[in-house]
């Protein structure tokens, strides 16, 4: 009780309530980029409660760091944020991304109380198992998804490495990470196929390892929806849609959407306009008409046991 007085003061939150919850998964903060809509987050963490707090990837954009340093005080009050969670008894897990992957470096290791893992198994309230994992790697494979569907899994596996070699490469030219998302963002029907390509190539795995679900990031689209038996779940981003994926105390997963709350305080405070106008020229539909035929399934790898490649 008294230690909490020598904290920091921290603005007391107004209008919003306290969100008390079991789990929180969060990531594409993009913190060290303008882009990271640093406010909005603190504001979501201070009046956040929760006994796992989960980092999804793409957390410090060390990418972005590395060409131009970028970082104001309000992104390290985030980290300070973070990094008083976990002192205060919340289990912060960080599960690096492409644009952080440098930390990967470090999994197994602790800083501060935050634990650092390549990918991890997270268990529901209710028991159910979901698999969270940033979703980089399916970034480069969904193009070949189908025909991969066809070759098998040794394919599907190598292709997978081949996309974080070819990556790893790129950073060390110094050349930013190559997303195929980002690529097809200006053309609207590619990046709708994209999102429902790389849903179903991050849910074959979930399905690959045994799980019941899966929870991801990467492609800044936030998302809870079942793919035949798995549950695929996505949380979003601090960027676009300042979104996060929650587990209430009974195991209930539900999307909290903060986009709507910054509407008020956007006209409030004078904002500087975004460099870039809409960065995702979507609305995305609603899930997308199943393709022709499931290639992935057709494959009959279904419910083959989890082989974590580490
Ligand atoms: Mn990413």
């Amino acid at each position: 009780m008294h230690d909490a007085a020598h904290e920091t003061p921290e603005p007391a939150t107004t209008g919003s309530p306290r969100l008390s919850v079991r789990t929180v998964w969060i990531s594409d903060l993009h913190l060290g980029t303008p882009g990271c809509q640093a406010r909005a987050l603190l504001d979501f963490l201070r009046e956040l409660d929760c006994d796992t707090l989960y980092l999804v990837g793409d957390i410090i954009d060390g990418w972005q760091l590395r060409r131009s340093w970028y970082w104001p005080q309000l992104h390290n009050d985030v980290v300070q944020k973070l990094l008083r969670l976990a002192r205060k008894g919340t289990r912060v897990v960080f599960v690096p991304g492409n644009h952080d992957e440098f930390a990967r470096k470090y999994v197994a290791h602790n800083f501060g109380g935050v634990e650092v893992v390549d990918d991890c198994i997270h268990e529901l309230a209710d028991g159910r198992r979901l698999w969270v994992t940033h979703g980089d790697l399916f970034d480069g494979v969904v193009q070949c998804a189908r025909w991969l569907a066809y070759v098998g899994d040794v394919a599907y596996e190598f292709t997978l490495k081949v996309n974080r070699r070819f990556n790893q490469v790129r950073a060390r030219l110094g050349l930013p990470y190559w997303s195929l998302s980002r690529y097809l963002k200006g053309k609207v029907k590619r990046a709708v196929s994209y999102v429902s390509d790389f849903e179903q190539a991050v849910a074959r795995e979930a399905r690959r390892r045994g799980v019941d679900g899966v929870v991801c990031g990467h492609i800044h689209h936030a998302e809870i929806r079942r793919i035949d038996d798995v549950l695929y779940c996505n949380d979003g981003d601090w960027v676009e849609s300042l979104t996060a994926l929650v587990e209430h105390r009974d195991g209930r997963l539900e999307i909290v959407d903060r986009s709507r709350d910054r509407r008020p305080v956007v006209a409030v405070a004078p904002v500087r306009p975004a460099t870039e106008p809409a960065t995702l020229p979507l609305p995305l539909p609603a899930p997308i008409a199943p393709l022709a035929a499931d290639p992935v399934t057709s494959t009959g790898m279904a419910g083959s046991p989890a082989a974590t490649p580490r």
